[in-house]
């Protein structure tokens, strides 16, 4: 966990869907918004299909971009919707996979909302490489902080104990630096 100008940062290890006390939960998508598998697939069966159906006229977005919806049958008001960049084939990559943080962040801010739960975006189907993700995601979130005015907490949800561990340490390295 790190604070970083009354934001706080935190990693857990668990499931995107069963993120109650958080306002937005944030879907490493495809780029047609539609369920497919992973994250997308767990958040779209959580939600119902009322997501699919607004996420239609949304559709197609490009790697880096980021929309956002109603949260449906999830515990959340929101689901902010990133496509992240395909490890090998996007890019440059990291400078998407930041745009995806970025712009997520900016939708949280322009919608008024105080916490933001992330995955581990572009680290499964679209092969990206975990801990040079995790760089890449924590350090993207703790340069925004200092910028951010309502969210005051972002929580990185990770599904597998090893990637939880990768991401706690990588936030202490990272958090302690700066
Ligand atoms: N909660 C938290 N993390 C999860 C969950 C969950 N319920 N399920 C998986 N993860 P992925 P991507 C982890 O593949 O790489 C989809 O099919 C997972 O272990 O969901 O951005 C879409 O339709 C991994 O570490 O996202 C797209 O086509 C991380 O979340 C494509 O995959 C991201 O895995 C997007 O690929």
């Amino acid at each position: 966990m790190a604070r970083i100008d009354g934001v706080t940062v935190e990693c857990v290890r668990g499931d995107i869907t069963a993120q109650e006390d958080i306002a937005a939960v944030v879907n490493a998508a495809n780029a047609e918004l539609r369920p497919g598998g992973g994250v997308a697939g767990a958040i779209h069966r959580a939600a119902g299909p009322g997501l699919e159906e607004e996420c239609r006229p949304l559709a197609p977005i490009s790697p880096g971009e980021a929309v956002i919806t109603g949260g449906h049958g999830l515990p959340n008001r929101y689901v902010i919707h990133t496509l992240g960049p395909v490890y090998g084939r996007d890019e440059p990559a990291a400078e998407l996979l930041a745009s995806c943080y970025r712009n997520a962040l900016r939708l949280a801010e322009e919608n008024g909302v105080e916490s933001v739960a992330f995955p581990a975006i572009s680290t499964g189907v679209f092969g990206y490489p975990v801990e040079e993700a995790a760089e890449v995601a924590l350090g993207t979130v703790l340069e925004e902080a200092p910028r951010l005015g309502s969210v005051r907490l972002v929580r990185f949800v990770l599904f597998g104990e090893e990637d939880f561990e990768i991401h706690r340490r990588v936030l202490s390295r990272l958090a302690g630096e700066g």
